[in-house]
């Protein structure tokens, strides 16, 4: 399949609500939003860095100058017969996988569309809905109650506390004690220290499925130190960002569970990997969320219907980000459970119109 164009957009979506994270508030989700073309059909991706390097250390302006000068010239006008070609061409650049992911991502929806094949096909998924929870932002605890009553009404299977220094043992003894039997865990996004051993000890008390990525982003070392004082699971989060991290995470008990983020990932192919890697350790995973838009959304979806997805993902319902998406299909759970998007590839289409009012730049490349 021969890349023969290519758009490059720079989409921002205001959210419903301001997201707090250990590391900060998002008000808005801005995103470089790829489209890729050969013999007239399309394949779409976004690319899930934020602005500022707060989450991991790829920023949306170092992946759109990296997008337009290299990643993209070097795959325009080039034939891959297989996505893994792709990835496998990118894959001598250092790091940047959220920049490698979009390109890679979109050639995925594109290979699927030309084999007129669902993605989830293609990646060796099956299913028609997958198991979904909701990742709770932080807040005063009296609202985080409230919010956790009314998702729970709603279905979601997992409630997600975000977590950080001060917020975190009263937060877990409010919402324990008010939903005794809910599916809970808390994502402190890299805020503690081996220093915090016993304070994230204290957690083992409030029956917690696991606890994700409470140290450094750029360590598995501690993690494993951490694991052998804890009895509550550690999930990696921000630590996997290749197959390698995956295989010494996993050797080295850093992890008893993972979340996989196929955009932080370098893309499918590497996703896939890490799923399997896992699956050989019987280390379930589930699939992250980056406040996507429908389109990075639709791709999570489908990687969750892989057989080693055995928890609920953070693929929530597009209305709890935004209030209209770039999708003319409307990705909404009922029950606790996502449809799976019908179709070629990823089974959404753009909404050009919206997407028009929602697009910063926008560039066009031919082969
Ligand atoms: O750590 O999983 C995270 C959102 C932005 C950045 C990092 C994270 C998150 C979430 C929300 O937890 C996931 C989602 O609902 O898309
Ligand atoms: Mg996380």
């Amino acid at each position: 399949l021969r890349i023969d164009g290519a758009t490059l957009r720079l989409v921002r979506l205001p959210l419903v609500t301001p997201f707090t994270i250990a590391t900060g508030t998002l008000t808005e989700k801005v995103f470089p939003l790829l489209t890729l073309r050969a013999d007239g059909i399309e394949g779409h991706a976004e690319g899930v860095m934020d602005p500022l390097p707060d989450y991991l250390e790829e920023t949306v302006a170092g992946a759109m100058d990296l997008l337009e000068k290299v990643l993209l010239p070097q795959v325009l006008g080039q034939s891959f017969a297989h996505p893994d070609h792709l990835a496998r061409r990118l894959a001598p650049w250092r790091a940047n996988h959220m920049a490698k992911a979009t390109v890679e991502m979109a050639f995925w929806d594109l290979w699927a569309k030309s084999l007129d094949l669902p993605l989830q096909t293609v990646l060796g998924g099956e299913g028609d809905a997958i198991d979904v929870g909701v990742s709770l932002g932080i807040g005063p605890i009296d609202s985080t109650l409230d919010r956790v009553a009314a998702h729970l009404d709603q279905g979601y299977k997992r409630i997600k506390l975000k977590v950080k220094p001060g917020h975190d043992l009263d937060l877990l003894r409010a919402v324990r004690g008010a939903f005794p039997g809910a599916h809970l865990t808390v994502d402190a996004n890299c805020c503690y220290t081996l220093a915090d051993s016993d304070l994230i000890r204290r957690m083992d008390d409030f029956d917690l499925d696991y606890i994700e990525q409470p140290l450094a982003w750029d360590d598995i070392h501690d993690h494993a130190t951490l694991q052998g004082r804890i009895r509550t699971a550690i999930c990696l989060d921000e630590c996997i960002r290749t197959v390698e991290h995956a295989r010494k995470a996993l050797q080295s008990d850093a992890a008893r569970v993972i979340n996989i983020k196929v955009g932080r990932s370098g893309g499918h192919s590497a996703a896939r990997q890490i799923h399997d890697l896992c699956q050989a350790f019987q280390v379930p995973v589930w699939c992250g969320g980056m406040l996507e838009s429908g389109i990075g959304r639709a791709h999570n979806i489908h990687l969750s219907t892989l057989p080693n997805f055995t928890k609920p993902g953070d693929t929530s319902s597009a209305s709890r980000y935004f209030t209209r998406d770039i999708i003319e299909q409307r990705l909404e759970c009922e029950n606790g459970r996502m449809p799976v998007p019908q179709g070629p590839g990823i089974g959404v289409t753009l909404d050009l119109d919206y997407l028009k009012t929602a697009t910063l730049s926008h560039q066009d490349f031919h082969a």
